[in-house]
């Protein structure tokens, strides 16, 4: 690593560690740092079990964060939420390539050694599974600070022919699946149209937080879109594919797709969707508690579109306006707080987030009528019992 990159991970480390003796660092394991202040404590939620932690990311599962630890702006790489379909596939290095193919002027072939050599950029982003719920707290999700090479310039590099509609990124995973009573391989792949691509944020990450890309989240290169439900961010990339037509593989035209009735115009119509872009969306999931006084945290994730503000409701009380973190930025996570003189009995809590255009988080009754499981942003309301 550079120097500059061993400070920056040493910066992250001391904002993540804010507040705790160093002797208390060192004999706790990381996943379950509180991170809390001096004589403050953690108020157990009455709509959660207690014992709902699962410790750190292990190799091959899923991982899901215990929300009520959210505490950093950064998550740990450790306990970043962990996804995938087809397993972990290992990726050796040394032989390592990935190809860029298709309808391109230069079809090209980089080592991690030619793509570490190109320009590179930072970015902060954080994203969920579509999949995520509130029967697991929100917890498939987490924020981060990503490093590697800019998508546009690849694509670039290549020269995308006028003819080039769409752009597929394969991951070196496969699975098997039955496709009208035929048994098929087929790797794990999402596709972009060249417009979408070619957004400047688009990021080929070689680096989470600093360190290396770690196994669980993609070694040795992923796509990062930011704005996007984390099913866009392809892990373990070894191939991008420009083509003429829309690619559909199970995971853009089977599976993550959303199936609701909207209005389309005037009429009333059932629309499946691609999982794409993040739907605005805030949760409730740490409230603490120093001396009399309460904090209520939470976050926001949307496409990053900017906000207009995130409200909190304390049982039937008027919506209050929170405050959000100053350390977000368009596509983080936006973490926001209020300070909550609690009366001691059981009390609900719910958020609302706004944006620029006016568009405010529905609640659940508010939602469409929708019968596949993707795409969960209604409001999340959180009972708690405050002792007295
Ligand atoms: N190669 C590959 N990339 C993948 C997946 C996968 O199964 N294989 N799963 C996707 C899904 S559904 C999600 S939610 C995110 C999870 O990313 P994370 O494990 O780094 O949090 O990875 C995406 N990228
Ligand atoms: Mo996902």
């Amino acid at each position: 690593m550079t120097e500059e990159k061993i400070s920056r991970r040493a910066a992250m480390k001391k904002t993540m560690n804010a507040g705790l003796a160093a002797g208390a660092v060192a004999s706790m394991p990381h996943w379950i740092l509180p991170a809390l202040a001096q004589g403050e404590t953690l108020v157990p939620f009455s709509d959660m079990p207690e014992d709902f932690s699962r410790g750190p990311a292990s190799p091959g599962g899923t991982h899901f964060m215990d929300t009520r630890q959210i505490s950093d702006f950064y998550s740990d790489n450790m306990d970043f939420y962990v996804v995938q379909h087809y397993g972990q596939p290992q990726v050796d290095l040394n032989s390592y390539r990935l190809k860029v193919t298709g309808l391109v002027e230069n079809e090209k072939e980089y080592t991690l050694a030619d793509l570490r050599a190109m320009s590179q950029f930072q970015i902060d982003a954080g994203f969920e599974c579509g999949g995520n719920r509130s029967a697991l707290y929100h917890g498939l999700i987490g924020n981060a600070n990503w490093g590697g090479v800019r998508l546009a310039d690849i694509l670039n590099d290549a020269g995308i022919k006028p003819a080039g509609e769409e752009v597929v990124f394969f991951g070196a995973d496969i699975g098997s699946e039955l496709i009208r009573e035929t048994e098929v391989e087929q790797a794990f792949a999402r596709s972009l149209p060249v417009a979408d691509a070619m957004r400047d944020v688009n990021m080929l990450a070689l680096e989470m937080n600093g360190e290396n890309l770690p196994q669980f989240h993609g070694r040795p290169l992923r796509l990062l879109v930011p704005g996007y439900y984390g099913v866009a961010n392809v892990k373990w990339l070894t191939q991008i594919h420009v083509q003429d037509r829309r690619y559909m593989g199970r995971f853009m035209g089977r599976d993550y797709v959303t199936l609701k009735r909207e209005m389309i115009g005037d009429q009333e119509r059932w629309v499946e969707n691609s999982v794409t872009k993040i739907q605005l969306k805030s949760s409730i999931v740490r409230v603490t508690r120093m001396g009399n006084q309460h904090k209520i945290t939470g976050f926001v994730l949307n496409d990053g579109t900017p906000l207009r503000n995130v409200e909190i409701k304390i049982d039937n009380g008027p919506w209050q306006v929170a405050n959000l973190d100053p350390r977000a930025t368009q596509y983080s996570w936006k973490l926001f707080s209020m300070d909550w003189n609690a009366s001691a009995g059981e009390h609900t809590l719910v958020s609302r987030v706004t944006d620029v255009n006016g568009n405010v988080q529905l609640t659940e009754e508010q939602m469409p009528e929708k019968v596949s499981r993707w795409e969960n942003y209604a409001q999340f309301p959180r009972t708690i019992v405050i002792s007295g």
